[in-house]
């Protein structure tokens, strides 16, 4: 009898099928994408019993950002070093939660690879049971040059990007350049299954969103696109939708279109959001999906950056809403 064709892929499998894009790759890409998801297991774990255990609240102390530090910050940070770390092919690793690069003591041949990552964005909802997730990107080390300076490359040249997002379920979305992928986390078996196969975002969606108590500080042209978005001038008459957990509200934009913004505001003149760990994978991914993502007006993975902790304004989504922003922005 034929062998019945397994409906179940997991991501390991996905990753090693993924792997045969990358020629001169010999399995340590897929290893060390196994360190994110053991990673994502762990921080998953933490979460769902947080409510049980003393480990709500803040840590007590301050990150990099000026921002006390959630202890599911804490241990989903050194959850991702330790897992990450044990990676061979890790050369460096950079958090939004250090101050400077973790770097590896390892030549140019077996350290191949940096991975730039947001351990646990929006965990300041954490103690209200909202929505948080991980953000990774993953870069070739470059033969030449310092490891630390290299750590500072355009998101053009990511390899990799993705987000785990813990929620009702827990999804891990990916791409490596070949279409986006999202797994759902099978509880009883521990690992992530492929549930939606080359993601596409729609060209325009129902629902914009935006922090709008911020909009009386930024730009008129900002407050103006909204206004449009609700008078059904740009694409269908959109409603609004502000989780405020950035992973949140890009999954939902991937998967029905529209537009997120945070735009620079008097507070953050730069915008709020990160670049190299926040704006830079979800571009890859809302890229790779059929979308869009400037800092208002410029495309992001063009961005080079001049610091690891660097903000951006963010842009992102159907390409019909962020084409028009930058439109009107640019007027
Ligand atoms: P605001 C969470 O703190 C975060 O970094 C992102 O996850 C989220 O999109 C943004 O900040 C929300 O910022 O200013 O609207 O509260």
């Amino acid at each position: 009898m034929a062998q019945q064709q397994s409906m179940i892929t997991t991501v390991q499998q996905h990753i090693l099928q993924q792997q045969k894009n990358f020629p001169d790759a010999t399995g340590t890409f897929s290893w060390l994408l196994s360190g994110v998801t053991l990673a994502a297991k762990m921080i998953e774990a933490k979460i769902r019993s947080a409510g049980l255990s003393d480990i709500l609240g803040a840590y007590g102390q301050m990150n990099v950002q000026g921002e006390q530090q959630q202890k599911l910050d804490v241990y989903a940070n050194r959850a991702m070093e330790h897992c990450l770390g044990l990676r061979d092919s890790v050369a460096a690793l950079v958090s939004e939660e250090d101050d400077e690069p973790v770097v590896f003591n390892r030549d140019g041949e077996t350290g191949k690879y940096i991975i730039v990552f947001d351990p646990l964005d929006g965990s300041s909802n954490i103690d209200v049971n909202v929505n948080v997730g991980t953000i990774f990107s993953v870069f070739r080390r470059p033969q030449w040059g310092d490891v630390n300076t290299s750590v500072l490359q355009q998101g053009i040249k990511q390899v990799a990007a993705g987000y785990v997002l813990y929620g009702p379920s827990t999804i891990l979305v990916y791409t490596t350049g070949h279409g986006v992928h999202g797994f759902t986390l099978d509880q009883t078996i521990g690992a992530f299954l492929l549930s939606w196969e080359n993601m596409r975002m729609p060209e325009s969606g129902p629902y914009y969103s935006v922090n709008e108590a911020n909009l009386e500080e930024s730009a008129p042209e900002y407050t103006q696109f909204v206004h449009d978005m609700r008078a059904g001038k740009i694409g269908e008459k959109h409603g609004s939708r502000y989780i405020g957990s950035l992973v949140a509200d890009f999954h939902r934009t991937l998967l029905k279109g529209g537009i997120f913004f945070y735009p620079p505001t008097t507070k953050a003149p730069q915008g709020k959001l990160r670049l190299m760990y926040e704006a830079n994978p979800l571009a890859f991914i809302a890229e790779q999906a059929g979308g869009m993502a400037t800092n208002g007006i410029d495309r992001i993975l063009d961005i080079k950056p001049d610091a690891i902790h660097q903000r951006t304004p963010l842009a992102i989504g159907s390409k019909v809403e962020v084409e028009a922003l930058r439109s009107a922005l640019a007027k």
